[in-house]
Protein backbone atom coordinates (compact mmCIF):
# COMPACT_ATOMS: atom_id res chain seq x y z
CA UNK A 1 0.00 0.00 0.00
CA UNK A 2 1.52 3.37 -0.94
CA UNK A 3 1.59 6.37 1.31
CA UNK A 4 -1.35 8.69 0.06
CA UNK A 5 -3.05 11.91 1.26
CA UNK A 6 -6.57 12.79 1.21
CA UNK A 7 -8.78 15.61 2.45
CA UNK A 8 -10.83 15.88 5.62
CA UNK A 9 -13.13 18.49 7.05
CA UNK A 10 -13.92 18.85 10.64
CA UNK A 11 -17.61 20.11 9.96
CA UNK A 12 -19.64 22.93 11.55
CA UNK A 13 -21.11 20.72 14.08
CA UNK A 14 -17.68 19.51 15.92
CA UNK A 15 -15.60 22.65 15.24
CA UNK A 16 -19.00 24.64 17.58
CA UNK A 17 -18.45 21.41 19.86
CA UNK A 18 -14.45 22.16 20.03
CA UNK A 19 -14.47 18.68 18.87
CA UNK A 20 -10.90 19.60 17.02
CA UNK A 21 -8.36 18.34 19.12
CA UNK A 22 -10.32 15.08 20.15
CA UNK A 23 -11.21 14.59 16.35
CA UNK A 24 -7.21 15.00 15.25
CA UNK A 25 -5.92 12.33 18.31
CA UNK A 26 -8.05 9.92 16.40
CA UNK A 27 -6.45 10.55 13.18
CA UNK A 28 -2.80 10.94 14.92
CA UNK A 29 -3.60 7.57 16.70
CA UNK A 30 -4.87 5.81 13.48
CA UNK A 31 -0.64 6.60 11.84
CA UNK A 32 -2.40 9.54 10.03
CA UNK A 33 -0.17 12.56 9.78
CA UNK A 34 -1.48 16.18 9.47
CA UNK A 35 0.11 17.64 6.58
CA UNK A 36 -2.10 20.69 6.40
CA UNK A 37 -4.73 22.41 8.30
CA UNK A 38 -6.47 25.81 8.16
CA UNK A 39 -9.93 26.75 10.01
CA UNK A 40 -11.92 28.96 7.47
CA UNK A 41 -15.33 30.11 6.99
CA UNK A 42 -16.62 28.47 3.69
CA UNK A 43 -19.46 30.45 1.52
CA UNK A 44 -22.61 28.66 0.68
CA UNK A 45 -21.16 29.08 -2.76
CA UNK A 46 -18.10 27.19 -2.12
CA UNK A 47 -19.62 24.66 -0.20
CA UNK A 48 -21.71 23.75 -3.21
CA UNK A 49 -18.95 23.97 -5.21
CA UNK A 50 -16.98 21.49 -3.33
CA UNK A 51 -19.91 19.27 -2.77
CA UNK A 52 -21.31 19.55 -6.53
CA UNK A 53 -21.33 15.68 -7.15
CA UNK A 54 -24.67 16.07 -4.61
CA UNK A 55 -25.98 18.41 -6.67
CA UNK A 56 -28.96 16.73 -7.10
CA UNK A 57 -29.67 14.49 -4.09
CA UNK A 58 -32.78 16.41 -1.99
CA UNK A 59 -30.15 17.22 0.60
CA UNK A 60 -27.68 19.62 -1.28
CA UNK A 61 -29.31 22.54 0.02
CA UNK A 62 -29.23 21.69 3.32
CA UNK A 63 -25.93 20.51 3.14
CA UNK A 64 -24.78 23.72 1.74
CA UNK A 65 -26.71 25.76 3.97
CA UNK A 66 -24.93 23.47 7.03
CA UNK A 67 -21.41 23.55 5.46
CA UNK A 68 -21.63 27.61 5.25
CA UNK A 69 -23.12 27.79 8.70
CA UNK A 70 -20.09 28.20 10.98
CA UNK A 71 -16.28 27.29 10.71
CA UNK A 72 -14.40 24.04 9.65
CA UNK A 73 -10.94 23.19 9.88
CA UNK A 74 -9.88 21.52 6.67
CA UNK A 75 -6.98 19.48 6.08
CA UNK A 76 -4.44 17.10 4.47
CA UNK A 77 -3.86 13.58 6.31
CA UNK A 78 -1.00 11.68 4.81
CA UNK A 79 0.04 7.72 5.52
CA UNK A 80 0.04 4.48 3.97
CA UNK A 81 -3.42 3.55 2.12
CA UNK A 82 -4.32 7.26 3.97
CA UNK A 83 -8.41 7.74 2.20
CA UNK A 84 -9.31 4.24 3.32
CA UNK A 85 -7.94 4.61 6.62
CA UNK A 86 -9.25 7.77 7.18
CA UNK A 87 -12.78 6.72 6.12
CA UNK A 88 -12.35 3.48 8.91
CA UNK A 89 -11.38 6.36 11.55
CA UNK A 90 -14.69 8.47 10.39
CA UNK A 91 -17.58 5.34 10.20
CA UNK A 92 -20.50 5.23 8.41
CA UNK A 93 -22.00 8.40 7.05
CA UNK A 94 -25.27 7.99 9.28
CA UNK A 95 -24.07 7.80 12.96
CA UNK A 96 -26.34 4.98 13.56
CA UNK A 97 -24.45 2.99 11.36
CA UNK A 98 -21.07 3.52 12.50
CA UNK A 99 -18.94 1.40 14.20
CA UNK A 100 -18.21 1.94 17.81
CA UNK A 101 -14.71 3.82 18.18
CA UNK A 102 -15.17 5.75 14.92
CA UNK A 103 -15.46 9.61 15.15
CA UNK A 104 -18.81 9.70 13.92
CA UNK A 105 -19.98 6.77 16.50
CA UNK A 106 -18.85 9.27 18.78
CA UNK A 107 -19.58 12.57 18.16
CA UNK A 108 -21.92 13.04 15.21
CA UNK A 109 -25.35 14.23 15.67
CA UNK A 110 -26.99 13.19 12.64
CA UNK A 111 -26.63 12.01 8.93
CA UNK A 112 -26.25 15.80 8.25
CA UNK A 113 -24.42 16.30 11.01
CA UNK A 114 -21.59 14.06 10.39
CA UNK A 115 -18.78 15.87 12.25
CA UNK A 116 -16.31 15.31 9.11
CA UNK A 117 -15.66 14.48 5.82
CA UNK A 118 -13.34 12.50 3.97
CA UNK A 119 -12.05 12.16 0.30
CA UNK A 120 -13.37 8.55 -1.12
CA UNK A 121 -10.68 7.78 -3.65
CA UNK A 122 -7.61 9.05 -5.47
CA UNK A 123 -8.85 10.96 -8.07
CA UNK A 124 -11.13 12.89 -5.54
CA UNK A 125 -8.76 13.35 -2.89
CA UNK A 126 -6.41 14.97 -5.09
CA UNK A 127 -9.18 17.10 -6.70
CA UNK A 128 -10.66 18.54 -3.13
CA UNK A 129 -6.88 18.96 -1.60
CA UNK A 130 -6.33 20.80 -4.77
CA UNK A 131 -9.65 23.03 -4.11
CA UNK A 132 -8.06 24.19 -0.54
CA UNK A 133 -4.32 23.84 -0.69
CA UNK A 134 -1.17 25.22 -2.74
CA UNK A 135 1.38 22.59 -3.00
CA UNK A 136 3.43 25.26 -0.63
CA UNK A 137 0.86 24.64 2.11
CA UNK A 138 1.85 20.64 2.29
CA UNK A 139 4.83 20.10 4.86
CA UNK A 140 5.38 16.25 4.59
O1 LIG B 1 -18.71 10.60 2.06
P1 LIG B 1 -19.70 10.78 3.19
O2 LIG B 1 -19.61 12.11 3.87
O3 LIG B 1 -19.66 9.62 4.16
O4 LIG B 1 -21.18 10.68 2.55
P2 LIG B 1 -21.72 11.15 1.11
O5 LIG B 1 -22.68 10.08 0.66
O6 LIG B 1 -20.61 11.51 0.19
O7 LIG B 1 -22.58 12.44 1.44
C1 LIG B 1 -21.96 13.69 1.67
C2 LIG B 1 -22.63 14.36 2.83
O8 LIG B 1 -23.99 14.64 2.50
C3 LIG B 1 -22.73 13.52 4.12
O9 LIG B 1 -21.54 13.53 4.87
C4 LIG B 1 -23.86 14.19 4.82
C5 LIG B 1 -24.80 14.59 3.68
N1 LIG B 1 -25.87 13.60 3.52
C6 LIG B 1 -27.12 13.87 4.04
O10 LIG B 1 -27.32 14.95 4.63
N2 LIG B 1 -28.14 12.95 3.92
C7 LIG B 1 -27.93 11.80 3.29
N3 LIG B 1 -28.94 10.92 3.18
C8 LIG B 1 -26.67 11.49 2.74
C9 LIG B 1 -25.64 12.43 2.87
MG1 LIG C 1 -18.55 11.45 0.21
Amino acid sequence: MAIERTLSIIKPDATRRNLTGKINAKFEDAGLRIVAQKRIHLTKAQAGEFYKVHAARPFYDELCEFMASEPVVVQVLEGEGAIAKNREVMGATNPADAAPGTIRAEFAESVGENSVHGSDAPDTAAGEIAYFFSGLELVG
